[in-house]
């Protein structure tokens, strides 16, 4: 009998514990800190914790080598058997260290192709890595989009690095807009699937993040996840310095509903840390720091 194009998708997405709901509660994921520097600045990073995705400030990922990175993950792919996705997401962008980011997913794919592959990035650098992505299988991508409006973006993001040049103003947020809508076109063309991730900002972005939705739908995003924007003041961002507040878990859910209608959204997510193991919500990476994981010998079947 066919199968459906929705069937396939659901294949696809079956055993990833961010794209599935359903999935979340039978499979884990772990990400890997091989990524330290960043090509943009955003107002609500703290670059001397993790990516936008850090919940527990204080605690820095430990950084990996891409052949530390390879050794850690299938020692986890052997201690944890609902291990399904590698996530490389920070600490900063993934793309902005390409060697590393590249280099610990070729090994992966190598060594336990199983493992589905998993990237999250800012977009600025997409465009020109599409084909390597493609090339490696990486199926999901996560673009961090909190604007498709210039004139907004020069409220989140005070300068970008490009080409070698640096940027301010707004010609910074119009590179990085240009950027990421043509990195939703390059996987659209692939054929990856794409989640985006928006930090709600209120006072900011949050009556904007309908039209991003919108922007984004057409543009064939898959789902899209509407993330708080955490800003306490121990958290050291100039938003939670600023006195930036967060939005309530109700202006939260109003926007996430405001944009169901349209398409899939995302509300289990758990903000995970660059170093992050085991089930969503679920932190088990101080049982595989680097002085551990380390001494493990990989138990999975090569
Ligand atoms: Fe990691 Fe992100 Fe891949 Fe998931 S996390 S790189 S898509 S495997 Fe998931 Fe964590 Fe939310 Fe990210 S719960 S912060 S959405
Ligand atoms: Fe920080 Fe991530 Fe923004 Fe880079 S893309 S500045 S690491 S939040």
């Amino acid at each position: 009998s066919e199968t459906t194009v929705d069937e396939k998708i659901q294949q696809r997405i079956a055993k990833h514990p961010c794209y599935s709901e359903e999935a979340h509660h039978h499979y884990a994921r772990m990400h890997v800190a091989v990524a330290p520097a960043c090509n943009i600045q955003c107002n609500y990073c703290n670059r001397k914790y993790d990516c936008a995705n850090e919940s527990r400030p204080g605690v820095v990922s430990e950084l990996l080598t891409p052949e530390e990175a390879a050794h850690k993950v299938l020692v986890i792919a052997g201690k944890i058997p609902q291990m399904t996705v590698l996530g490389i997401a920070g600490p900063g962008d993934p793309l902005a260290n390409p060697k590393h980011t590249f280099r610990t997913f070729e090994l992966i794919a190598e060594k336990a192709p199983d493992i589905k592959l998993c990237l999250s990035t800012n977009g600025l650098m997409l465009p020109d890595y599409i084909d390597q992505i493609k090339q490696l299988n990486i199926d999901h991508v996560t673009l961090t989009i909190n604007m498709v409006d210039p004139e907004i973006g020069v409220k989140i993001y005070p300068w970008i690095r490009y080409n070698r040049k640096r940027y301010t103003g707004i010609e910074a947020a119009k590179i990085l807009h240009e950027r990421q809508m043509e990195s939703l076109e390059a996987l659209k063309a692939a054929d990856i699937l794409c989640k985006v991730n928006s930090v709600m900002i209120p006072g900011i972005n949050d009556q904007h993040l309908p039209e991003v939705n919108r922007v984004i739908r057409e543009k064939g995003a898959f789902l899209h996840n509407i993330m708080p924007l955490i800003s306490a003041p121990e958290h050291g961002t100039y938003f939670g310095l600023n006195g930036q507040r967060g939005p309530t878990p109700k202006e939260l859910k109003a926007v996430q509903d405001q944009c169901s209608g349209n398409m899939k959204m995302m509300r289990h997510c758990r903000q995970c840390r660059a170093d992050a193991v085991g089930l969503l919500g679920e932190d088990r990476s101080q049982e595989f720091t680097k002085d551990k994981f380390l001494d493990m010998t990989p138990e999975y079947n090569l």
